[in-house]
């Protein structure tokens, strides 16, 4: 495999997309090795067809707001790959999102979806809309809208969308409305629905808590457990609430959280009414956590500011692409951090990550560790397709087995000779080799 020259056709044929190069050139480096091992993959032109999306569909997305004036946002689904099942992934709205953001997202959905052993093609879609400071009516008025474009792209066999950044239950609510109301059927189309309307028990707390049990398998290769650790956390999102509840019930300590405004230190933890204070923190759609510390006074606001600073056991990043980078790693490593593990997508930059693996601590990739949301959601397809709901206690030990086997796999591909385990190229291959098999298998 010519990487070199792979990127720069890349490039040329995507000006600009720098996340999408990044997610590439990620994958393309771990998988180098294996891929020369198989000529086949190279006679069957596989990375050529891997790296170019199936089908890119951005449409209009215009609204009116509550006082009556007029706006468009733009709408994207990415159907990247379907080689292992219908296309799956979430919907991000966000004012960042654009077509490099979708496209980095969906590819790497390919491979998440691939680890979680479940029949999951990968996609990603979402809007430049902004939800902060939105009313109800308005939201519902731009998912509304959002649906109208996408209805027709998507069903339970063809393309099944899910949350992501600003897409959680209330907007999947509206989403399907419209959807029903379109098609006159209530299917799985959406993953996240409500649990009282076709939604899965566990799937808000899955990603999270999939993030959690996949540190436990981490440091079970230490002879360790969680109990006891001091966990610095990033976002106060859905992703964020799922790793708190579960790394604290689980008996560590997390003590901080961050927005986009700056993070706040609590020293005696992050538990109990404060965690059901996430929730509304995140419902006031301010989108900053400095009203914790008036609620919680004997936490610390640090403006500005990110939680790679404070002195840790565990760090998660949880919000965003490119959150973390070689400045924050080389401090978190000199603090005595031992374990980074991804529960956004992409959050570390590369030179971080290089960080990591240089000095030997655990790392973990977004695309394994936070695979249990996905997961989550195909359970939710397979309960829907069923027409029966399974008690949480079934939909959490399946949670758990898929993300041990996950960790399993990780390992099968990324054990080194020295017996450090990069659990960046283990994903990346486990994920790549599946589906790369099934585009040989299902033909050009
Ligand atoms: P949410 O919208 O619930 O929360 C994201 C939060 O992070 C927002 O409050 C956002 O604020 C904040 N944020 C954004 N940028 C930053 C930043 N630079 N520093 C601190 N906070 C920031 O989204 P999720 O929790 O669902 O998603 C978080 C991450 O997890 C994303 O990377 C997503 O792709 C990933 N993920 C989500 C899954 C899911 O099931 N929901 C599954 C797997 C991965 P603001 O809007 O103001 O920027
Ligand atoms: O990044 C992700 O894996 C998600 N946002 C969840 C996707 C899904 O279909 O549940």
């Amino acid at each position: 495999m010519d990487v070199k020259k792979i990127m720069l056709d890349l490039e040329r044929r995507n000006p600009g997309e720098k996340e999408f190069h990044q997610a590439v050139y990620e994958l393309l480096i771990s998988i180098e090795g294996i891929y020369n091992q198989y000529p086949y993959f190279e006679k069957h032109s596989v990375i050529e067809r891997l790296i170019e999306p199936d089908r890119v569909l951005i449409f209009k997305v215009p609204w009116t707001d509550d006082a009556g004036n007029i706006h468009v946002n733009r709408g994207f689904r990415v159907q990247f790959n379907n080689a292992l099942g219908p296309y799956k992934g979430g919907l991000r709205f966000h004012p960042s999102v654009n077509l490099s953001i979708m496209k980095f997202l969906a590819f790497e959905q390919i491979f998440k979806n691939s680890l979680t052993t479940l029949p999951l093609g990968g996609a990603k879609g979402g809007s430049d809309f902004n939800p902060k400071g939105k009313s109800d009516a308005e939201i519902m008025r731009f998912c509304q809208s959002f649906m109208l474009g996408l209805w027709q792209h998507i069903g339970p066999e063809i393309d099944v969308p899910a949350g992501d950044i600003g897409v959680g239950t209330r907007e999947i609510g509206y989403l399907f409305g419209m959807y029903k109301k379109l098609t006159h059927q209530h299917n799985g189309t959406l993953t996240g629905k409500g649990i009282e309307w076709g939604g899965s028990l566990l799937r808000p707390e899955a990603t999270g808590y999939g993030v959690v049990y996949f540190i436990n398998e981490m440091l079970s290769t230490q002879k360790d457990n969680i109990e006891g650790k001091i966990v610095t956390v990033s976002g106060f999102g859905n992703v964020a609430w799922g790793v708190v509840k579960k790394a604290t019930e689980m008996g560590a300590r997390v003590v901080t959280l961050s927005g986009p405004d700056g993070y706040v230190y609590d020293p005696d933890g992050i538990k109990g009414e404060k965690i059901d204070y996430m929730l509304e923190l995140r419902a006031s759609n301010d989108d900053i956590v400095e009203p914790y510390v008036r609620r919680f006074p004997k936490a610390k606001y640090f403006a500005g500011r990110k939680p790679w600073e404070v002195p840790c056991n565990i760090a998660i990043p949880c919000a965003t692409q490119n959150e973390l980078d070689a400045n924050d790693a080389a401090l978190l490593v000199k603090n005595g951090c031992n374990c980074v593990c991804e529960a956004a997508n992409m959050p570390c930059t590369p030179d971080a990550i290089e960080i990591f693996q240089q000095a030997r601590i655990l790392y973990a990739p977004g695309k394994a560790a936070n695979a249990g949301g996905v997961a989550t959601s195909g359970l939710e397809m397979s309960q829907n397709a069923m027409k029966l709901s399974w008690p949480a206690s079934e939909v959490d030990a399946r949670l758990q087995h898929i993300m041990q086997n996950i960790h399993q796999n990780c390992l099968k591909y990324g054990l080194e000779p020295d017996g450090y385990i990069n659990y960046l190229k283990g994903a990346n291959v486990a994920g790549f080799l599946k589906v790369a098999h099934a585009l040989v298998e299902q033909g050009v």
